[in-house]
């Protein structure tokens, strides 16, 4: 099995800035956890992060015929764009949208996602615990897809 995991806009501040509202730990720990909890479930993972729309498309792209699944938290990409929900649809590639923070507890912008609807799932509002209940339930999703 093998996952991506992408990270989108300013999500390379974190444990820098706003502690109170993304938390304290910083995006090089929290994919260093997931690869280590990758490794003990016998899961490839590769982790990516960019600012720029263009290139978090690129990457989507890349991933084609060779991921079976994608983790994507994509900032406030999630509210702004097309251009990454055509990129997943038309890559074809299952993802779970995850989010830090409860987008549905914060300002009304943050409460639609260009992605939410087409996704296996989406985990929001759990902090870090997010981005490993999105691993755990994505390796479960696929591993059920492989018995059938
Ligand atoms: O809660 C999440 O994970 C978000 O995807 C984070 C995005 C926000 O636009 C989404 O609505 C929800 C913002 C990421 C900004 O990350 C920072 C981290 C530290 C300091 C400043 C920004």
């Amino acid at each position: 099995m093998h996952l991506l995991l992408i990270n989108g806009p300013n999500l390379n501040l974190l444990g820098q800035r706003e502690p109170s509202i993304y938390g304290s730990i910083t995006l090089d720990s929290i994919e260093l956890a997931l690869e280590e909890k990758a490794k003990e479930a016998g899961v490839k993972l590769d982790c990516f992060q960019s600012n720029c729309e263009g290139a978090l498309v690129d990457r989507i792209h890349q991933a084609i015929g060779k991921v079976d699944a994608i983790l994507i938290n994509a900032g406030a990409y999630t509210h702004t764009s097309v251009a990454l929900r055509d990129a997943l649809l038309g890559a074809g590639i299952p993802y779970v949208e995850l989010h830090l923070s409860n987008t549905y507890s914060r300002e009304e912008f943050r409460h639609n996602s260009f992605l939410s609807d087409r996704a296996v799932g989406v985990v929001s509002g759990f902090g870090v615990m997010s981005y490993h209940l999105a691993f755990e339930g994505i390796v479960d999703y696929l591993s059920e897809d492989e018995g059938t």
